[in-house]
């Protein structure tokens, strides 16, 4: 896997070992049982991605390497404006036309991988939704800027849309997203913008100096009979949790004041002092406040993994989110 990266194709930050690590700290740390992922198929994804988007991912690898490309599949081309916004034939086109960035490569692996990161976060809100009061879903490739029918930031199938659409399925009122990752919820913004059965809340790195840069600004509050009910929290370079938890703070006055039935949380910890593509200061002690507070909206709870790049440090800093959650039970 390549990531396209300062002009050079690089390791990417969203590696294998981030979920090895993570999943070895829940372990050490005995924090619940761990299950494997059961297969939903595609329904559930259908409920959120466009059918010709899920075909595009389906064959993509296929209809690149066809062509006899040396590399992996890589957008290179957009439909700008005043261009025309139909789907080519051509698989060039097509990568441009599902995708609105080019750091996130498409190999041999990717749809497996993304079905698999689906059928994760789908397996842990099937728990929730039967009784537990929460679980997390370990899922890579994360989700969270993954549009109906557009795949980059290393995001294909956004996990935490199509469980609160399943929640909703399941006969949910009402269903609340906090996305608590350092980067911008733009797919799940999009995808919910003009609804107000689910609630969408993301606290973020200013997009005018952070990707995805085109979305994600604090005037966007949601459209048509979602007004209202999309909330961006935005804060500058250098943040720490003592200015970040003033927006969590907002955030959980608003989901108190919304009473759903389910909470999922976008869970990324980039927002780390450490991290290497982020610039929130937060500490890995401050996890376990962040996620006390979350637990306190006594609320059930799915987390869906989505960011976080210091490997060294995101074992702990993910379990203490969770560990935090539990003490409020
Ligand atoms: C995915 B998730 C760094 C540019 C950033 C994409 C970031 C995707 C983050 N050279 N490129 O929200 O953690
Ligand atoms: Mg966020
Ligand atoms: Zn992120």
């Amino acid at each position: 896997m390549t990531e396209l990266d300062g002009g050079i194709l690089i390791e990417p930050h969203e590696k294998p070992s981030r979920a090895e690590t993570i999943l070895g700290r829940v372990k050490q740390e005995q924090l619940g049982e761990v299950l494997p992922p059961r297969d939903f198929g595609l329904a559930p994804v259908l409920r959120v991605h466009t059918r010709d988007y899920v075909d595009f991912l389906k064959t993509s690898w296929a209809d690149w390497t066809a062509e006899g490309k040396p590399g992996e599949a890589i957008p290179a081309v957009w439909p700008g404006r005043g261009m025309r916004h139909r789907v080519p034939k051509d698989i060039d086109g097509r990568l441009g036309y599902y995708s609105f960035a080019a750091e996130t490569s498409i190999t041999e692996g990717t749809w497996d991988a993304a079905c698999a990161s689906a059928n994760v976060a789908l397996t842990a809100q099937a728990l929730v939704a039967n009784g537990e009061a929460a679980a997390f879903a370990l899922c890579r490739p994360p989700g969270h800027h993954a549009h109906a029918d557009l795949f980059g930031g290393y995001c294909f199938f956004n996990n935490a849309a199509l469980s609160a659409q399943a929640f909703r399925d399941q006969g949910a009122r009402r269903v609340a997203i906090l996305d608590v990752d350092f980067h911008h919820g733009n797919g799940t913004q999009a995808i919910f913008y003009q609804r107000d059965d689910v609630m969408t809340i993301s606290l973020h790195g200013d997009p005018d100096l952070v990707f995805p840069h085109f979305l994600g600004f604090e005037d966007e509050t949601g459209d048509g009979a979602g007004e209202g009910f999309n909330l961006n929290i935005v804060y500058p370079p250098g943040t720490p949790f003592s200015i970040w938890r003033e927006g969590l703070e907002t955030a959980c006055a608003r989901i108190e004041a919304y009473q759903p039935d389910a909470l999922v949380i976008a869970l990324g910890v980039d927002t780390f002092e450490d991290d290497p593509i982020s610039f929130f200061k937060l500490t890995s002690a401050d996890y376990l406040l962040m996620g006390e507070r979350i637990g306190k909206l006594n609320l059930p709870t799915l987390f869906t993994m989505e960011g976080g790049y210091d490997v060294d440090a995101i074992g702990v800093n993910v379990v203490n989110v969770l560990k935090g959650f539990e003490r409020t039970r």
